[in-house]
């Protein structure tokens, strides 16, 4: 921490023709404080430094941090409308040509209002994403509902964020995904983080994780990988992938029977105590070992290690999150804040890390299809009455609630849903289940791509949108600490490039609602209408002004005339959310995976990422230093396992489920589980290990099971 003040000191470079734009990084919630470099005789972005004042990550910065600002000037870049004029080369690169603006739009327009004509509103769908400002993801959700006028929007943090938001809801009746701002984590005495590869997708929280350390607190990490943070761990709970639930419900279980429980704090601001001490007696040391394969002697240390620390947070992510019991796991992780009193106070807490750029502050305003802006519900006439006033709408306009990201697939399958705008995402690559999911969006009339690449969903769209990189706009996120920040442009859009706000806009003119859209000029008049948008909701963002902003280096919702600076920390009070003001602890029954091995598939498969890389990899492929650190997937086998297959390192296996094969160079290791393989899903067409995912979705967040399915390998 010392050499970071004197980092803080010193100034970045003065370089000649160079102006410096303050801003942040265009990937994970970290958010990384940077500035980009520009010339200013030829107005481009030529460079980046780190951004040392930046109280969350002072000067900190990853492989990908350093490399984003290629995006923006890449050969790669889309900078005209491409249109399809040859059918039969759908789900191919193939079979575009270049296209004038009009002409693009007014053929989306015709297209899409045949098929409302024809098969009714809902026909269409939106899916997007969140690595957009919180100014276009709020006017994505508007542009579905009021323009468009279909139901059907979802986004791509129902594969993200979605059971963390389900779990946070349940137990403490609100979705910000960090009770306390990251400036805490090096103070507390122990971190219990449970799937997170915190090292690779939030590396530069690592500083404070190893400043715990440094200062004589503990790390305890559950993983079936021996990740590099597990690595450095005190404590590394090697689970089978898909049994957090009897985990949590053990630590839970301990923390009672040692006493390290907190029981004014339980008394006052909690329910469901009793039933909870009920359901956990049954997961003692011995049973829990036997579901988690896990030690006894190991799960009794967590306990109390977590139990006698003054000060903890317990963290976790998509380890736990991308099962079909992820809201459970989550709750349950939860639980042991609750029931020891360790939330709602300064360096204790819990938080989960947030995955997309924008993956707390995108999930907020609208793009959900059960949400409106503010963390609203479209289920509740008042909450509808309210956003209706800021849109100018009558409440029997608003359409209703519609369904799941995968369930939008399910629907273009059948063809109840036969057109889509998709924005901001890359599902042929991410969604589970590839072989059904591409057929689904091959299945579809009309499908419109907007993206700065072509991405491999691009390859199925009739019409494709160039549109801007995170650096030729301007607009708020909130990062993973519900920190409200300003990312600036610093350049103007490439080509012809327009920002996703500026084609909604024009295509909503074209709709005939020019009326509800054609006011917003810039990316300010979004933001001012998207602020009062949100006024009274939960994410109530009124007070966030672009000044504040810049003035308080970020702000934490919620701000508005209660907390004019905003809410580093939650819970203070201990007013937890739910109608009683108590938080809700929640007796969670164990349940297995979706699929179990067995003879047929005796493998668990799990996926996630690498450092190197970012979600689909449409962005970070492309970055040369990137790619050649990590140019292609792999598998991980344990030694043992490869000894018992007879494969070895760098040998080409195939890897299949009940749903699909790949194959994939195999790299032996000992981070892994004897019973369990795992594969990066950065890659696409036939690398892409989302052909064998299951999509089995967790019942209140819909979110399908990524990371546990069986499967079987074989040699070639
Ligand atoms: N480099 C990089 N960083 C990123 C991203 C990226 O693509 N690349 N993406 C960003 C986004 S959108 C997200 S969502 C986050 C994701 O961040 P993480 O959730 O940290 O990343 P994952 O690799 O998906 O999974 C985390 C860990 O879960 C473990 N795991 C698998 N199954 C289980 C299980 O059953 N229980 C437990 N406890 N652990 C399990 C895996 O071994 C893995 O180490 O990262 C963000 N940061
Ligand atoms: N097997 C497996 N699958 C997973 C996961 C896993 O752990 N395992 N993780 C899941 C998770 S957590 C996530 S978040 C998803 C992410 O999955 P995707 O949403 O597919 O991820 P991205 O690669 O970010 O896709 C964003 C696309 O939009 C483009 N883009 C970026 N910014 C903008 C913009 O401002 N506007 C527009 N129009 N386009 C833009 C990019 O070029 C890229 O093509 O993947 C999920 N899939
Ligand atoms: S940690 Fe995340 S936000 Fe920071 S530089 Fe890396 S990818 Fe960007
Ligand atoms: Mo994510």
């Amino acid at each position: 921490m010392q050499e970071v003040k004197a980092l803080k000191e010193i100034s970045n470079v003065n370089h000649p023709n160079e102006e410096l734009i303050k801003t942040h990084c265009s990937y994970c919630g970290m958010q990384c404080g940077m500035n980009l470099r520009v010339n200013t005789k030829t107005n481009k972005i030529i460079g980046v430094e780190p951004r040392y004042e930046w109280p969350v990550t002072e000067g900190k910065m990853c492989p990908k941090g350093v490399t984003a600002y290629q995006q923006t000037n890449h050969k790669d870049r889309l900078l005209k409308p491409l249109i399809r004029d040859d059918a039969s080369k759908k789900g191919t690169k193939e079979g575009f040509r270049e296209a004038s603006w009009d002409e693009a739009l007014d053929l989306i327009v015709k297209n899409f209002k045949a098929l409302q004509g024809k098969h009714g509103d809902d026909t269409l769908s939106v899916y997007s994403g969140v690595s957009m400002t919180n100014e276009k993801c709020y006017l994505t959700g508007k542009f579905a509902r009021v323009a468009l006028k279909t139901k059907y929007i979802d986004y791509n943090g129902r594969f993200c964020m979605a059971s963390a938001a389900g779990g946070s809801l349940r137990s403490l009746g609100v979705d910000r995904g960090s009770s306390l701002p990251w400036t805490d984590l090096h103070q507390t005495d122990c971190l219990f983080i449970a799937g997170s590869n915190t090292a690779e997708c939030h590396p530069t929280s690592m500083y404070r994780v190893w400043e715990v350390q440094n200062r004589g607190g503990y790390l305890i990490v559950v993983d079936p990988r021996e990740t590099p943070i597990a690595r450095r761990a005190d404590l590394h709970l090697d689970l089978r992938p898909g049994t957090d639930l009897a985990l949590a419900n053990c630590m839970v279980h301990l923390l009672i029977k040692n006493g390290r429980v907190d029981e004014e704090f339980i008394k006052q601001h909690t329910n469901g105590f009793e039933e909870t001490k009920e359901l956990v007696a049954l997961f003692t040391p011995e049973y829990t070992s036997e579901i988690t394969g896990v030690s006894p002697e190991k799960l009794i240390r967590a306990a109390e290690i977590y139990g006698k620390a003054p000060n903890a947070i317990v963290m976790f992510a998509r380890g736990v999150e991308q099962q079909s019991k992820g809201v459970d796991n989550v709750s349950a992780y939860i639980n042991m804040a609750l029931v020891s009193g360790k939330i709602g106070r300064p360096k204790s807490g819990v938080a989960t890390f947030t995955g997309q750029g924008n993956g707390q502050g995108g999930r907020e305003h609208g793009q959900k299809s059960d949400l409106l802006p503010g963390y609203r519900k479209i289920t509740n006439p008042q909450h509808v009455k309210e956003v209706c006033e800021v849109w100018g709408i009558k409440p029997e306009e608003m359409p209703g609630p519609g369904v799941s990201a995968y369930e939008l697939f399910e629907l273009m399958d059948k063809k109840e849903i036969r057109g889509m705008y998709l924005l901001c995402s890359n599902p042929a690559v991410s969604a589970p289940n590839l072989n059904f999911v591409k057929n689904a969006m091959k299945n579809l009339d009309f499908m419109v791509c907007s993206d700065f690449y072509l991405s491999e969903s691009a390859e199925f769209a009739d019409v494709v949108l160039p549109t801007t990189t995170w650096a030729e706009d301007e607009g708020t996120v909130t990062n993973l600490e519900g920190r409200i920040i300003k990312i600036n442009r610093a350049q103007k859009p490439l080509g012809e490039c327009k920002t996703d706000w500026e084609i909604q806009i024009e295509i909503a003119k074209r709709y005939g609602k020019g009326k509800y859209f054609e006011h917003l000029k810039t990316a300010k008049d979004v933001a001012d209408e998207f602020r009062l948008a949100t006024k009274g909701g939960n994410a109530d963002y009124s007070g966030a002004t672009w000044e504040k902003i810049e003035k308080q280096n970020g702000v934490f919702w919620p701000c508005n005339e209660e907390n004019v600076d905003g809410t580093p920390h939650m819970f203070l009070d201990k007013k937890f959310y739910h109608p009683d003001g108590k938080a809700k602890i929640c007796a969670l029954p164990y349940r297995p995976p979706a699929e179990e091995p067995n003879e047929q598939y005796p493998l668990r498969l799990t996926t996630g990422r690498v450092v190197y890389h970012y979600l689909s990899g449409n962005q970070t492929r492309r970055i040369p230093f990137l790619k050649d650190m990590c140019p292609e997937p792999y598998v991980e086998v344990h030694p043992e396992l490869a000894k018992k297959y007879q494969i070895e390192h760098d040998q080409i296996i195939r890897l299949f489920t009940r749903r699909g094969e790949a194959n994939y160079k195999v790299k032996i290791t000992e981070a892994i589980r004897k019973d369990t393989v795992f594969v990066p899903y950065h890659f696409g067409h036939e690398q892409s290990i989302n052909l064998l995912t299951n999509a089995a979705l967790d019942p209140m967040s819909r979110m399908p099971e990524f990371k546990v399915c069986a499967a079987q390998i074989e040699k070639l």
